[in-house]
């Protein structure tokens, strides 16, 4: 790799899972174009960090709308449906609140009840926002004109990106659940596993100790693996080693771009800085999305087993 990239090495440590503390590269600034090198890398390991994907008043910008749109819909009648959740005690089955009609909406960590009077403490509990592209000019800019974000893409994918996805994922202090091993086409219903990528921001430091993405290297070649249902959707535990796991230290503004055949997951947060993130996915206009049966023929095992979420919901494991 040469060094006019500004390749990073540093070491990070997590002191309580006992995980890899390997060393992990990271480029210092984000191109709008990727070198052959970083492309070769990214086929190789599955995923290319950066710092400095988005400028920090980019960051700024983000995390004010992401306050602006909890705020415009909690427990507004007009705007918003909502139900105060199970309390299953599983990932998501906190409170929701749903624009009308559309699918953006977000959800609050499981046991913690909203109250009208306190928004500031409800936007603390907030877990994970969905399809919020359309609701500001600068979620409109990030998801679908962002020279950098777009641009790597464009790379990647080796054509005009078509967006997927988009989420808003937020670790609130202490309490900020696990997002356990998963790769995401076993939540996606594609033709071509390989043309669809992600690309996860940090809007504040995310560190190991608050929840930062931990990533497989290489994970991404071991194709589709068996999700189950516990507390959310994993992989098998013998299906992947976490000791091979490394962690994707970045500061706000910084971006991981990843296969979504990649495993990854996201420890709890157990420091006092909330891990606020957005992640977009995107594919390729000619990979075309497909009925989930249909799915179950393409992300499957070897022995011919779908490996996808919603087939593991729909035989109950
Ligand atoms: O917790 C995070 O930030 C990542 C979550 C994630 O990978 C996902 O929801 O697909």
């Amino acid at each position: 790799m040469s060094s006019d990239l500004n390749l990073l090495f540093e070491d990070s440590h997590d002191k309580t899972t006992g995980m890899s503390t390997t060393s992990y590269p990271r480029f210092e600034d984000c191109p709008e174009f990727l070198a052959e090198e970083q492309l070769v890398q990214y086929e190789d390991q599955g995923y290319l960090a950066f710092e400095n994907a988005l400028t920090p008043e980019e960051v700024k910008a983000a995390n004010a709308d992401i306050s602006q749109i909890i705020r415009k819909y909690a427990f507004n009648d007009k705007l918003a449906e909502w139900n105060l959740g199970d309390d299953l005690g599983t990932n998501y089955s906190g409170a929701c609140f749903k624009k009308k009609g559309e699918d953006c909406g977000f959800w609050l960590e499981a046991g913690y009840e909203p109250k009208p009077e306190d928004l500031d403490e409800l936007e603390l509990n907030v877990r994970k926002l969905m399809w919020f592209q359309n609701e500001t000019p600068t979620f409109i800019h990030l998801t679908q004109r962002h020279l950098k974000l777009q641009g790597v893409i464009r790379f990647i994918l080796g054509t005009e990106p078509v967006h997927y996805q988009t989420m808003g994922l937020i670790k609130p202090p202490f309490v900020g659940s696990k997002k356990p091993w998963h790769q995401d086409n076993a939540y996606f219903s594609i033709e071509d596993l390989n043309k669809v990528c992600g690309v996860w921001v940090a809007l504040d430091d995310a560190t190991a100790e608050n929840g930062c993405m931990h990533v497989i290297p290489g994970g991404h070649k071991l194709g589709p693996l068996r999700h189950h249902h516990t507390y959310d959707c994993e992989i098998m535990p013998d299906r992947i080693d976490p000791a091979q796991a490394v962690p994707i230290e970045l500061k706000a503004g910084g971006a991981l771009f990843f296969s979504s055949m990649l495993p990854h997951e996201t420890p709890p947060n157990r420091s006092s800085q909330r891990r606020r993130a957005v992640q977009f996915h995107y594919r390729s206009a000619d990979n075309k999305l497909i009925p989930k049966e249909k799915y179950y023929s393409i992300f499957k095992e070897s022995d011919g087993t779908p490996a996808t979420c919603a087939y593991a919901l729909q035989k109950n494991f």
